[in-house]
C-alpha cells in the first residue's frame, strides 16, 4: 500500500491523558483514536494488526474442533433473571430499553446468551462434546477505564464455550483450549504465564489465567523461580511449614500500650518481633463476625476466606460494629476473651507462635506471653495468608518472586452452574437427564495490542513481531524528487508485492526526517530504505528490532528480507 493514500495519522507529541506506553505510541502512531473514555477507533493499521490477532486465535481454536458463531451484543434481561446475574451484577452492565420499554444488557460476556440459544435443540448426549466461540465486541462499564486498550469499556474478545456429557468431557476440552491458548500467546511473541486463578464471582472450580509479564500490569503474580509455579496473588495457595517456638510457656501478662495501635507501633514498643505478635481483624462472613488471626507480618486474603468459609460476601467490620462485637476499637482486639459467638479463624502460622502479643480487647491495653490453646482457642486453622516474596515455591522448587501482569487470556471449568439455572440438560446413554456440563474460556484481542506493546518497545516506537506486523516491509523512499530515488522506489514496490511480501510504501512528499521518525514510530519490523545510492542499485536495509543497518544491493535483496 503506498502511505500517501492511507490514513495514518501520526503524532509527534505525546497525548496528555495516556499513561500507558502502549496507550501513547498507539495513539501516537495512528492505530487508534478515542472516541470517549474507555471506547476506541481502530484505525487502518490498527485494524491490520487486530485481524492477525483474530487470524491466529481462528487457526487455533478451529484447529482443536472448535465452531465459531457470532451472538448478538444485544440481550434480552430476562436471560440474566434466569441466570440470577442480573441483580449481582451493578453498574458494570451497560444496560438499555428498547421502544417498548423492554430491558437489554450489552453483552459483557455471553454465558447466559449461549445456554439459552442451545437449551431448546441439544437434548441428546450424542450432540456433545461442542466447543463453540466468537469473537465479538464485549461492553462492561469500568470504574475507571484507563491505559488505552488495557482497560476499555468496548472491547474485543475472544469468547468460547464448551459443552460437554460430565466433568470428564469438560476436563479434556479445558486441556485443549489450555493448550491452544499457549499457541495463540506464543503466536504473538508474548512473553507470559498461565497462572492459577481464583475462580471468584464465576462459580466455577479450576481457572487460569493467562499474564504477560509487564509493569503496567494490574495483577500481580507469584512465580517460582526454578520451576513453572505461577498462582495469581489472590490465589496463590501458602505451602509452609513453620517450627514451632519450644521455648518455655511464660505467664499470659497484660501491658499498657497507650495509643500503640498497629502490630509495628506494638511490637516495636514492646521490643518484640512482628512475627510474635498475632494480628487480629473482625470480618463479616455473609453478615457473621469472623476474628481471623495471622502472625503480625502477614497479610490476610479475603479470597481465601470466601473460598474456606464457601462464603458470598467477606468483608472488614466496620469499626463501628468492630465495637459493638468486640467492646473496643480496631487495634487493641485480640483472640482471648472474645464473645462465643465471635468464630475465631487463623492462618497455620499463628499455631507456632509462643509467648506472642495481641490486643487484650481494652483500650491501650495488650497481652505478652500470649499462647494458642492455652489462653484462647482456635475453631480453624486455615492458609489464609496472602504469599510474600521470598516464600518457598508451593510445589516445593525454589522461592517465590512477584511480578505485575496483564490478564489476556482467562479459563473456568464452570461445571452446571448456567445450565441448572437456565434448565439445559440433556439425555445421557442411560436416557437420564443431566445438565450440561460447561466450560468458558475468554481471550482479550483488543488488549493482546496493548500487551505486546508494552512488551516490544523502545523510545522512538513500537516493535511489531513479525506475526502480528501491520505489514512485512516498511519500504521508504527518501526523496521521491531524485529521479534514480524516485524509479528504483516504484521498481522495488512493484517486485517486493510480487514476492507476495505485503509492502508499505512511503513515497509521500515529507521531509526525510519525518519518514524515518515515522517508520520508527509504526514499528514494521523490515525497513528498506531507497537513498543515495539509488544509482548504483544499493539501497538499506534496517531492522527496527536490533537497530542494525546494512547496503544491500537490489539483486541480494529478497534473500537478506526473508532470511530476515
Ligand atoms: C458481567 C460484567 C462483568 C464481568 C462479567 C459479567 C467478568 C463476567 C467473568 C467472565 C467469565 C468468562 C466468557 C469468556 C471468558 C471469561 N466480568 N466476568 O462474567 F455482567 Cl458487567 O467473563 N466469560
Amino acid at each position: 500500500m503506498r502511505q500517501s493514500n492511507l490514513y495514518i495519522p501520526t503524532l509527534r507529541e505525546v497525548p496528555s491523558d495516556a499513561e500507558a506506553i502502549s496507550h501513547q505510541l498507539l495513539v501516537r502512531a495512528g492505530f487508534i483514536r478515542q472516541s470517549v473514555s474507555g471506547v476506541y477507533s481502530f484505525l487502518p493499521l490498527g485494524r491490520k494488526v487486530l485481524r492477525k490477532v483474530e487470524t491466529i486465535i481462528r487457526e487455533e481454536m478451529d484447529r482443536i474442533g472448535s465452531q465459531e458463531v457470532l451472538m448478538p451484543a444485544l440481550q434480552p434481561s430476562e436471560l440474566w433473571e434466569e441466570s440470577g446475574r442480573w441483580e449481582t451484577y451493578g453498574p458494570e452492565l451497560m444496560r438499555l430499553n428498547d421502544r417498548h420499554d423492554r430491558k437489554f444488557a450489552l453483552g459483557a460476556t455471553h454465558e447466559e446468551l449461549i445456554t439459552s440459544l442451545l437449551r431448546d435443540e441439544v437434548k441428546s448426549y450424542k450432540r456433545l462434546p461442542m466447543v463453540l466461540y466468537q469473537i465479538q465486541a464485549k461492553f462492561r462499564d469500568e470504574k475507571r477505564p484507563r491505559f488505552g486498550l488495557l482497560r476499555g469499556r468496548e472491547f474485543i474478545m475472544k469468547d468460547a464455550y464448551s459443552f460437554d456429557v460430565g466433568p470428564d468431557g469438560l476436563d479434556r476440552n479445558y486441556e485443549a483450549i489450555y493448550n491452544a491458548y499457549m499457541n495463540v500467546f506464543n503466536r504473538c511473541g508474548l512473553n507470559f504465564r498461565a497462572v492459577i486463578a481464583d475462580s471468584g464471582a464465576m462459580g466455577g472450580k479450576d481457572t487460569h489465567e493467562f499474564m504477560v509479564l509487564a509493569d503496567i500490569g494490574e495483577d500481580t503474580i507469584a512465580y517460582s523461580d526454578q520451576s513453572e509455579f505461577a498462582a495469581n496473588i489472590e490465589m496463590a495457595p501458602v505451602k509452609e511449614t513453620y517450627t514451632k517456638d519450644t521455648s518455655p510457656v511464660k505467664e499470659r501478662i497484660k501491658v499498657d500500650t497507650g495509643n500503640k495501635r498497629t502490630i509495628s507501633e506494638v511490637a516495636e514498643y514492646l521490643d518484640v518481633e512482628p512475627q510474635k505478635c498475632i494480628k487480629s481483624l473482625l470480618w463479616m462472613v455473609d453478615e457473621k463476625p469472623v476474628l481471623v488471626l495471622s502472625r503480625g507480618d502477614h497479610e490476610i486474603n479475603d479470597i481465601k476466606i470466601k473460598n474456606v468459609l464457601e462464603a458470598e460476601v467477606v468483608e472488614l467490620a466496620t469499626e463501628v460494629r468492630t465495637k459493638e462485637i468486640i467492646g473496643c476499637e480496631v487495634g487493641y482486639i485480640g483472640p482471648v476473651g472474645v464473645p462465643e459467638e465471635v468464630k475465631v479463624i487463623a492462618d497455620h502460622a499463628v499455631a507456632s507462635i509462643t509467648n506472642g502479643v495481641c490486643g487484650a480487647n481494652e483500650p491501650g491495653k495488650h497481652y505478652q506471653h500470649v499462647n494458642p490453646d492455652a489462653d484462647f482457642n482456635v475453631d480453624l486453622y486455615e492458609d489464609l495468608r496472602f504469599i510474600k516474596e521470598g516464600d518457598p515455591s508451593p510445589d516445593g522448587k525454589g522461592k517465590i518472586v512477584f511480578a505485575k501482569g496483564i490478564e489476556v487470556g482467562h479459563v473456568f471449568k464452570l461445571g452446571t452452574r448456567y445450565s441448572e439455572s437456565m434448565n439445559a440438560s440433556i439425555l445421557d446413554e442411560n436416557g437420564k437427564a443431566k445438565p450440561i456440563t460447561m466450560g468458558s474460556y475468554g481471550i482479550g484481542v483488543s488488549r493482546i495490542l496493548a500487551a505486546v506493546v508494552e512488551q516490544m518497545h523502545d523510545e522512538d516506537g513500537m516493535i511489531w513481531p513479525k506475526s502480528l506486523s501491520p505489514f512485512d516491509v516498511h519500504l521508504i523512499c527518501v526523496n521521491p524528487k531524485n529521479e534514480s530515488q524516485f524509479q528504483l522506489g516504484e521498481d522495488l514496490y512493484a517486485k517486493l508485492k510480487n514476492d507476495r511480501l505485503d509492502i508499505l510504501y512511503d513515497d509521500r512528499k515529507e521531509r526525510a526526517g519525518v519518514k524515518f521518525t515515522d517508520a520508527d514510530l509504526i514499528g514494521i519490523s523490515v525497513q528498506v530504505i531507497v537513498g543515495k545510492r539509488a544509482e548504483e542499485g544499493v539501497v538499506e536495509v534496517k531492522n527496527r528490532q536490533t537497530g542494525e543497518k546494512v547496503e544491500k544491493h537490489i539483486s541480494e535483496l529478497e534473500r537478506y528480507i526473508s532470511k530476515l
